[in-house]
């Protein structure tokens, strides 16, 4: 057992002291979809919008240089989070979505042609599969995908036979949002770049829930979202080798991407702004610099640690559940999600029965058809844990699982 407190963890989250309703607690057991915030960043966008609001980047009085400051000064340190070169690397974007349809509309529409190959997994979320989907029925690119085995691993031997047929991008997620699995990142990246592949991590799920580092991973693209790492809704990064995004041509065309514009052309600004077009989420990027600031002195190994646990504990848990199947594979290979299916009950009406119990997960293919697809089901339940949640919440949701057999007979 680590030191780490739970308990002073969960009082800098406000929302876990109310009341799903009257007389019963929330259990938020739905993290891997959006994360809680903590009081820390609530009150960094308060402070914000009361003290500092202004545009960036264009007026020279005192509030618009201090909003400037902020919102640069939080590029700094999750530049710093992730371990960039510079924050140069750090463009923001809406989310993780956005930050993949930027690489998709402006690298690959610039360096892919008919016939080129992309390889990404089986277990992709849709926001990895779709860009990709209409850059094949633009462009007529190919596109391959690594399998997924019957344990939830990637197949690295199917892997390195994809890469004889040299693919011009590898685009896969560090972390899958259903079976919780943590692939070999660094592995899978020195694989493509011996093909002589570029890389694009989803970063969605490993960021939030991992120690990472882009230098050491030589990641050539790493993307992720604020709001699944206790910041907020509405802003995420692209991260990119400063050389792959000095060459790309811009994204979004409008004020503040560029350097000069005349009637009819215009010269693109440097990094990062090249690919911020337009009014940022300026209070947004200040939130999200505080979850960075609150995960970072915490400590990204202490929270992995405890999620570690949480998550032994409760597989453990659940697998004693007569008729709960669970997928993925065991927890030494993922992190703090646990989607299952409960025999003779569907997905959705589990979720609901645990609903009235305060007890929050999700149902459904958790935007990753293809992986239900690919073990043969339409949907699943899925609880998934961040640093805030106990093991006795855990005991509430086998508890509230036993329930739903019981009155499903
Ligand atoms: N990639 C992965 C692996 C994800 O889990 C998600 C969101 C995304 C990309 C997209 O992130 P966004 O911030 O752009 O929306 N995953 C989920 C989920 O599992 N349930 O709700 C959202």
């Amino acid at each position: 057992m680590n030191s780490f407190n739970v308990e002073q963890i969960r009082n800098d989250f406000p929302i876990l002291k109310r009341e799903a309703r009257q007389g019963v607690c929330v259990i938020y057991l739905d993290s891997t979809a959006t994360s809680q915030k903590p009081v820390q960043v609530i009150e960094a966008m308060n402070d914000y919008y009361r003290r500092s609001n202004a545009n960036i980047h264009r007026g020279v009085h005192t509030l618009a240089e201090e909003a400037t400051t902020l919102y640069e000064g939080a590029r700094e340190r999750i530049a710093k989070f992730i371990n960039a070169a510079s924050s140069r690397e750090v463009i923001y974007t809406r989310n993780t979505t956005e930050s993949i349809n930027l690489v998709a509309y402006s690298w690959a529409r610039a360096n892919l042609k008919a016939g080129d190959l992309v390889i990404l997994t089986e277990m992709e979320h849709h926001s990895n599969l779709v860009p990709w989907h209409m850059l094949q029925m633009e462009r007529g690119i190919e596109l391959d995908f690594i399998p997924v085995t019957e344990d939830g691993l990637l197949d690295l031997e199917a892997y390195k036979s994809l890469l004889d047929r040299r693919p011009k991008l590898v685009s896969f997620t560090h972390m899958s949002n259903v079976l919780g699995t943590i692939n070999p990142a660094d592995e899978i990246i020195r694989l493509a770049h011996d093909a002589g592949a570029i890389t694009l991590v989803d970063g969605a799920q490993s960021v939030p829930h991992l120690s990472v580092d882009v230098q050491a991973l030589d990641a050539d693209f790493y993307a992720f979202s604020a709001h699944k790492m206790c910041g907020p809704t509405g802003i995420g990064v692209l991260y990119g080798k400063s050389a792959l995004l000095d060459a790309m041509p811009p994204f979004l065309g409008g004020g503040d991407m560029i350097k000069e514009v005349k009637l009819r052309s215009f010269r693109a600004n440097s990094l990062p702004h090249k690919f911020e077009a337009g009014t940022p989420a300026i209070a947004e990027a200040v939130g999200f610099g505080a979850a960075v600031d609150y995960l970072s002195a915490i400590g990204m190994e202490r929270i992995a640690a405890y999620e570690h646990e949480i998550t032994e504990y409760a597989l453990d848990r659940l697998e004693e559940v007569p008729g709960v199947k669970l997928f993925g594979p065991s927890a030494d290979k993922k992190g703090g999600v646990a989607a299952f299916t409960l025999d003779g009950v569907h997905p959705h009406d589990v979720a609901q029965i645990l609903d009235q119990d305060g007890i929050a997960v999700r149902a459904g293919h958790h935007c990753a058809q293809p992986l239900h697809e690919k073990f043969g089901i339409p949907a699943t339940s899925r609880a998934s844990f961040y640093l805030y949640n106990t093991k006795d919440e855990v005991d509430m949701l086998v508890n509230g699982i036993y329930k739903v057999k019981e009155m499903f007979g």
